[in-house]
């Protein structure tokens, strides 16, 4: 269920607004949180980058020679220029079961956004489609090349006010983002293969209640220019990166008692106070 998001409509708020509000999606997917209720603001969700070797040439991404085109055919690893990663299945290969010597470099750490690329994707489009951090994977001592890396994310996105909302990823070269409630299949979005660098949503708004859903998000590159952004709108409001507190790590669920639960406490704190003192004044 992908729908693209048009390049203006993250230039211009706006349109941006009029653009969902025109595509306005009849019925919006109704998707009751995974835990649901108040939860303590997040600091970021836990991130797997990996560097592939230029040189790997094990691709189970399957080539159709005759019609120039991927999904059929024989595996793309079996063409002599057929090295590096293809697709989605060469993501799962990497971060699930890599093959012996397939991995070069690794970097695995909380990340407070989720808007990464390569030192190409900021030079040449970075003016355009907005900056973001170099990929952790490449910092001082990392590997040479930018090419072929992988990315992985995975937590919770913390809803704090019920609405409608659609989320982004703005990706080159592929991805696929899966969204999970409760009692119900993921919702997913994807886009395998090699594409033009592009942010995809959600075709439909999402109608989501105040609690958490977990969710996964990974990414590839394959050569030159690499990015993954997360982003999200609500109720047709410009798109906007996923903000720190609303990801939360899977190791730190901290639910916040509901209003209603304090108050109880609260009365109940003052009824033990008010018995301690007419205990005291008894004494
Ligand atoms: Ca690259
Ligand atoms: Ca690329």
């Amino acid at each position: 269920m992908n729908t693209r998001v048009p390049r203006w409509c993250r230039l211009a708020p706006v349109l941006a607004l009029v653009a969902a509000a025109g595509t306005a999606m009849a019925d919006p997917v109704v998707l009751a949180p995974e835990l649901a209720g108040r939860y303590q603001a997040g600091t970021g969700v836990d991130a797997v980058f990996l560097k592939v070797h230029d040189d790997w040439q094990q691709s189970t991404v399957l080539w159709n020679q005759a019609e120039k085109q991927f999904g059929s055919g024989v595996a793309v690893s079996t063409y002599g220029w057929g090295t590096g990663l293809w697709g989605l299945a060469d993501w799962q290969t990497a971060n699930l079961n890599p093959t012996p010597g397939m991995i070069e470099g690794s970097w695995a750490g909380r990340v407070s956004q989720i808007a990464f690329g390569d030192d190409m994707y900021n030079t040449l489009y970075g003016a355009k489609w907005g900056s973001v951090d170099l990929a952790p994977l490449f910092g001082s001592g990392g590997p040479a090349s930018q090419e072929n890396w992988t990315s992985s994310f995975g937590g919770y996105i913390r809803i704090t006010e019920a609405g409608l909302y659609n989320f982004s990823v703005l990706h080159d070269d592929g991805f696929f983002f899966r969204l999970r409630g409760a009692g119900s299949p993921a919702l997913e979005i994807d886009n395998d293969f090699l594409n033009p660098r592009d942010a995809l949503g959600f075709d439909q708004n999402l109608l989501l209640g105040v609690g958490l859903y977990s969710f996964e998000l990974g990414a590839y590159d394959r050569l030159e220019a690499g990015v993954v952004e997360l982003s999200w709108a609500r109720n047709g409001s410009p798109w906007t990166r996923v903000p720190t507190e609303n990801l939360v790590a899977f190791g730190d669920v901290t639910p916040v008692p509901e209003p209603g639960t304090w108050t109880l406490l609260l009365s109940g704190l003052l009824a033990v106070a008010s018995l301690a003192a007419r205990r005291r004044r008894r004494s």
